[in-house]
């Protein structure tokens, strides 16, 4: 069991998804029952609902199946931790591994509009203010000014410094501040980037050119390209991610908005399905709300039943 305060905060960001999946569970055991076939199809129901998927929600109650025999009374402790580590081994322990040996330390963030790219930048921007690091934030969204802004709030917010030059072209933008960071000493440079769609020709042409950009300066950055999913679309993150990556280059996702939804499963989908490993999740819209993706405190946190 953890009782870290991140896990109490994890749960607690988690709390719509872990009610939703609980909530249904434990209704199914009220008192010594035996293991019927409709309740095997309600927990599958139930795990379809929190959006980890169809496929993935049957190979569990396939494996739940041939470990606890039909109508013989069960605990609903042994099922929950059944699934648990089912659903644990199906997420593997793959992660993007990072290191800040490179100075600056480039992080390119990309996504699909309103995913949560500007804000997540802020977290990452905080996370590694906090560990003394020097952070410039670049904003290579230059089409709206608001954008602009926002990331000018989120520099006030954490300390970190800030590139901006309106009426510039995006990678213009991007090696101005890369050579800044150069010649200063930053340690992490972290750019934002207007939202897009992965259909969109133009805008992937020209997150191609800010790549292009960035190598010309430091030929092995960007050292982590970071796509921002908003985990309340569910299902179609997923298909997203899928997409998105088969356009332009993406090292590991940030999973964000999972404070809001009953969804939470789709992490469990994304990392069984994906090649592209889950590094951050977003569990409210303020600079702390940000953890590293675990899947065993993930999982844990939202299967845990609440007490009293
Ligand atoms: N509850 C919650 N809201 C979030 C989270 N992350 C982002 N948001 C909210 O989602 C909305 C969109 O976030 P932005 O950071 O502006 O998204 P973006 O991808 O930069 O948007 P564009 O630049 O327009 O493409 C804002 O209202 C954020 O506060 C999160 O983890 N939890
Ligand atoms: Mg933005």
């Amino acid at each position: 069991m953890i009782f870290s305060s991140a896990f109490n905060r994890l749960k607690q960001g988690l709390s719509r998804s872990r009610t939703q999946l609980n909530n249904r569970i434990s209704k199914l055991f009220t008192g010594s029952v035996p293991l019927t076939d409709i309740m095997l199809d309600q927990i599958e129901e139930t795990l379809i609902s929190a959006d980890i998927g169809v496929d993935l929600s049957m190979e569990i109650i396939a494996d739940l199946r041939k470990n606890f025999p039909l109508n013989q009374v069960v605990e609903m402790e042994s099922v929950i931790d059944f699934l648990k580590h089912n659903i644990i081994a199906r997420m593997g322990s793959r992660t993007f591994h990072q290191t800040l040996e490179n100075k600056p330390h480039v992080i390119l963030v990309v996504g699909v509009n309103g995913t949560g790219k500007t804000t997540s930048i802020g977290k990452l921007a905080h996370h590694y203010h906090k560990q003394g690091k020097k952070v410039l934030l670049v904003a290579g969204d230059t089409f709206r000014a608001a954008a602009i802004q926002q990331l000018a709030i989120w520099s006030e917010r954490t300390g970190a410094e800030i590139m901006r030059k309106e009426a510039l072209d995006p990678s213009a933008v991007v090696y101005d501040a890369l050579q800044s960071a150069i010649q200063r000493e930053i340690d992490v440079v972290i750019i934002d980037t207007a939202g897009r769609l992965h259909t969109q020709k133009n805008l992937m042409e020209e997150l191609g050119k800010i790549r292009r950009i960035v190598k010309k300066l430091i030929p092995e950055a960007p050292h982590e390209t970071v796509l921002t999913i908003d985990a309340t679309t569910g299902q179609n993150g997923l298909i997203q991610a899928q997409q998105f990556s088969m356009v332009t280059p993406v090292d590991h996702l940030f999973l964000t908005k999972l404070d809001g939804t009953a969804k939470g499963g789709i992490a469990i989908a994304i990392q069984h399905k994906l090649d592209i490993p889950v590094k951050y999740i977003g569990i409210g819209e303020q600079m702390d709300d940000i953890q590293n993706f675990d899947p065993v405190s993930y999982v844990n946190a939202l299967f845990e039943v609440d007490e009293n």
